[in-house]
């Protein structure tokens, strides 16, 4: 088996849990949040910092490697970790989710997505043999199922049926992987907010013996306690044995509240891409670094940090790079983002090794201004 969760121990306090994850490229504990990588690189990052910084795995897409460069030529490299130079554990998203996000004309039928490529409009087709074949040709150490991720809100009649979709897919992406001992795959619960379909979706994939499961269809608009009660329903039904990935989450209330429920991988463009907006996270709430205010601030972006950002620069001097369109102040911003989340997930698993989770998130919700109506 590829990949292995280790589980080390749980919460006293919220039952989250501190494990680790091993994978062909090393291993990682968990909770973790892991950067985004879309096109094989983690924007304006080199490896070297993203290893300096903590991050041992990051995420990066069938989809977008699909089409450029072609997963024949990331294959001809020697696969997608030597393509970029990152010696780290790699998860690959199947695809599945960016067609359903970024192209239109889709047309979902049994055998797969039809759809065309949202940057020339030609015409594509995705299936899970297909997202298949590309991961395995990419050789991430974590693969995704292909699955549909339909959108909030969906009637139960439609997400009935796209789940059981989904389960078959899953079925035909076990059968269609062909490298099951150096690259572990994922199954994806889905079901949106319905009690009974999320169980109905764990209990299939379960009974597929996956390595590990991601839940699926969440942070696609619904509100916050929708998203906490549907993990509440979803969690205890997958293995404690495996990883439990969260996709595409990664605000820190989230990230602390899916912890609480369980949750031990998140991923996110949301660190990365605010960065490059000039939009920071600090201890006490997100920080417009742009905003005139700080056109002679010659203080840190976040007192309590001690990033290589942090420790170098002022926001007056970011807030210069950023609005005079410098490669710089995207690089700035994008590494204590980041850092931002890695040394949050740190500070998640020592709360849980001391069994006060619930204490912490209590302090970071006040510092953070979550609790502000
Ligand atoms: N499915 C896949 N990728 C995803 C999602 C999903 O449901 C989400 C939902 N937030 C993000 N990325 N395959
Ligand atoms: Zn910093």
């Amino acid at each position: 088996m590829a990949i292995s969760y280790e589980h080390i121990k749980t919460c006293k306090q919220t039952g989250a849990r501190l494990g680790r994850v091993h994978t062909p490229h090393g291993s990682f504990d968990t909770p973790v949040f892991m950067p985004v990588g879309t096109l094989a690189t983690v924007k304006t990052m080199a490896p070297e910092e993203l290893k300096e910084m903590g991050a041992n795995m990051i995420l990066s897409n069938t989809y977008h490697l699909w089409l450029r460069p072609g997963e024949d030529i990331i294959e001809e490299a020697g696969g997608l970790h030597k393509f970029m130079n990152w010696d780290g554990s790699i998860l690959t998203d199947s695809g599945g989710f960016q067609v359903f996000s970024l192209s239109d004309m889709r047309k979902i039928k049994e055998e797969g997505v039809h759809f065309r490529n949202h940057l020339n409009g030609e015409k594509l087709f995705l299936s899970p043999e297909k997202a298949m074949h590309i991961q395995n040709s990419l050789g991430s150490d974590i693969m995704m199922a292909f699955d549909e991720c339909p959108p909030y809100p969906a009637s139960y009649e439609y997400m009935k049926s796209s789940v059981e979709r989904t389960s078959r897919w899953a079925e035909r992406c076990l059968e269609a992987h062909q490298k099951p001992d150096s690259q572990g795959l994922f199954g994806i619960v889905q079901g949106g907010e319905y009690e009974e379909l999320r169980k109905q979706s764990a209990k299939d994939l379960v009974s597929m013996d996956f390595p590990g499961y991601a839940i699926g269809g969440l942070s696609v608009g619904e509100p916050k306690d929708v998203m906490n009660r549907v993990l509440e329903f979803t969690t205890p039904i997958l293995p404690s044995d495996k990883a439990r990935y969260l996709m595409g989450v990664g605000s820190p209330d989230s990230l602390i509240d899916g912890a609480i429920r369980g949750i031990d991988m998140f991923d996110c463009v949301l660190p990365t891409r605010i960065a490059r907006n000039g939009t920071c996270m600090t201890s006490n709430g997100r920080l417009v670094v742009r905003n005139a205010k700080f056109a002679r601030d010659f203080t840190p972006l976040d007192e309590n940090c001690d990033c290589y950002t942090c420790r170098n620069y002022t926001k007056a001097y970011i807030r210069h790079l950023i609005k005079t369109n410098e490669t710089l102040g995207l690089r700035l911003t994008t590494y204590h983002n980041l850092y931002f989340l890695v040394k949050l997930m740190e500070d998640v698993r020592q709360a849980i090794r001391e069994d006060r989770l619930g204490d912490f998130r209590d302090e970071f919700f006040e510092r953070y201004g979550f609790n502000k109506p």
